[in-house]
């Protein structure tokens, strides 16, 4: 007998894709069948995503992926569809870039001061919480006629099944649950005047989510019925799902490709004023386990460099930030003024200015900057993670995008003076099917899923080269040595 296949979605910031995942009892393997751009559009000041666009690109996956035995969907986090009474959805969504949650953090914060926001929903501030994001829409005259705040991926779900659900892991980057107890977080949502009814009943990842509608069928050539599966929902959760790590193992995880989320897998969230000071976040995993990690800007930097030089082979451009040379000028890769796009190399060269730093002047040299930024930013997050979780970690584990780059794997293996273990690049997939595959009872637990995906994928090792009295002296040259000797 043939081993079932899986259909996994992965919507990301610029590309969607539907891969199908083969899961036999000692095999994984996973095959892309459509990959489809995902271009953000701006209409007057507002930057949407093109849903009908992605969605369609989901049918001709499915189409593509041919008869399996399930269907997942996860995506990037924190943005939403509004729905009205009869399900019909009301505007394109909203783009986490959009610059709409300007100034709404403190608003919010003059009802829930900062630090009791952290202490009731564990989330880092960042100007895109959903939490943010509704409290700017409320108002309008969309939001008036909304019955239902339906995250993307539960989105997507709802057009191919008709059933609306709110998957858990990814309704842990709202800032409206409670991580300590997996359910949403009431009291705050009160105070700032939040209905949590908009959001349909949460779903775990395993839970089923529907079957594919008869006009689905029709359209992807499918033969029913073919359910839907909850999986991790948020992108990052299914990655670390799929981190390839032994059971007994002190890892860090490092998510790359448009963002790079840094942290630790954790049985329980960290909510102290020292985290919440650092901008870590506790975003839930599958087991109900807690991400305990920060955001960095991640390789959009380098994506949005590349827009603007008009899209070189990067392949050459990396090879000349391998030679240029190193550490000679970094940014702060977490800082929130990097969040939106356009002139991406001006603004980089900008910020090393300001900072007294040579600028960079050629792409080799912006994008060795780039890098080497990542790369720092990498070391403080695995730092600071262990720091204020008390824990400490052997080796970091880069899955991801960024996994297919050596120089980053390289220069971060460096920079946090450990091992790097880089690899499988589509993790976001593999994690979505494993889910899919267990909730189908091939697999018996998470370890049983990683075991499987480190014999089938096994990660590339990079070793530190030493150096660590560089990195740490660019740290200071960035931070200031005041601000980073506090706490260490
Ligand atoms: C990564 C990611 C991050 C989230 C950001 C915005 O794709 O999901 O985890 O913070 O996108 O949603």
């Amino acid at each position: 007998t043939s081993s079932p296949r899986f259909a996994a979605v992965d919507l990301g910031a610029s590309s969607g894709r539907v891969m199908v995942g083969r899961v036999g009892p000692d095999s994984l393997d996973l095959k892309e069948v459509h990959r489809f751009p995902n271009t953000p559009v701006r209409t007057g000041p507002t930057l949407h995503w093109d849903i009908l666009a992605l969605y369609a690109g989901v049918l001709e996956g499915l189409r593509a992926a041919g008869q399996v035995a399930s269907v997942g969907i996860d995506s990037w986090a924190v943005d939403y569809g509004l729905l009205d009474a009869d399900g019909a959805l009301l505007g394109n969504p909203v783009h986490y870039r959009d610059r709409r949650t300007e100034g709404i953090a403190e608003q919010v914060w003059s009802r829930v001061p900062a630090h009791e926001l952290y202490g009731a929903t564990g989330l880092q501030y960042a100007p895109f919480n959903t939490l943010f994001q509704l409290v700017a829409a409320r108002g309008t005259p969309q939001f008036a006629a909304a019955r239902h705040a339906v995250l993307i991926p539960d989105l997507i779900a709802y057009w191919l099944t008709g059933e609306l659900g709110t998957e858990l892991t990814n309704a842990s980057t709202t800032q409206l649950l409670d991580p300590r107890t997996g359910k949403w977080a009431h009291e705050v949502a009160g105070r700032v005047g939040i209905d949590l009814d908009l959001f349909p009943a949460l779903r775990r990842p395993g839970d089923p989510a529907g079957l594919l509608l008869p006009h689905v069928l029709e359209e992807t050539g499918l033969r029913g019925p073919v359910p839907v599966t909850a999986v991790a929902s948020h992108d990052t959760a299914s990655a670390v799902a799929a981190v390839p790590a032994a059971a007994d193992a002190d890892f860090a995880y490092l998510c790359t490709g448009t963002w790079s989320l840094a942290g630790l897998e954790l049985d329980a969230p960290v909510l102290t004023e020292a985290s919440r000071e650092a901008n870590f976040t506790n975003e839930l995993g599958i087991d109900g386990t807690v991400r305990y990690l920060r955001n960095i800007m991640g390789l959009w930097l380098l994506q949005e460099c590349l827009r603007a030089w008009r899209h070189p082979d990067p392949a050459d451009l990396l090879a000349a930030a391998a030679d240029a040379e190193p550490l000679r000028s970094v940014v702060d890769a977490g800082a929130p003024e990097f969040l939106a796009p356009g002139r991406m190399p001006d603004r980089i060269a900008e910020a090393c200015r300001a900072s007294g730093q040579p600028a960079p002047s050629t792409p080799a040299e912006t994008t060795r900057c780039v890098l080497d930024s990542l790369a720092l930013a990498h070391r403080r997050a695995v730092e600071d993670a262990q720091r204020l979780a008390g824990r400490s970690v052997d080796a970091v584990h880069l899955v991801g995008g960024g996994a297919r780059n050596a120089l980053l794997c390289q220069l971060t293996a460096d920079a946090c003076g450990l091992p790097v273990l880089a690899g499988p690049a589509e993790a976001s997939a593999l994690g979505n099917v494993l889910v899919q595959a267990r909730a189908h009872g091939l697999l018996a637990d998470r370890a049983e899923a990683r075991a499987l995906v480190a014999r089938s994928q096994p990660p590339t090792r990079y070793e530190p080269r030493g150096g660590s009295a560089r990195w740490r002296a660019a740290e200071e040259r960035l931070i200031g040595r005041d601000r980073l000797g506090r706490g260490r």
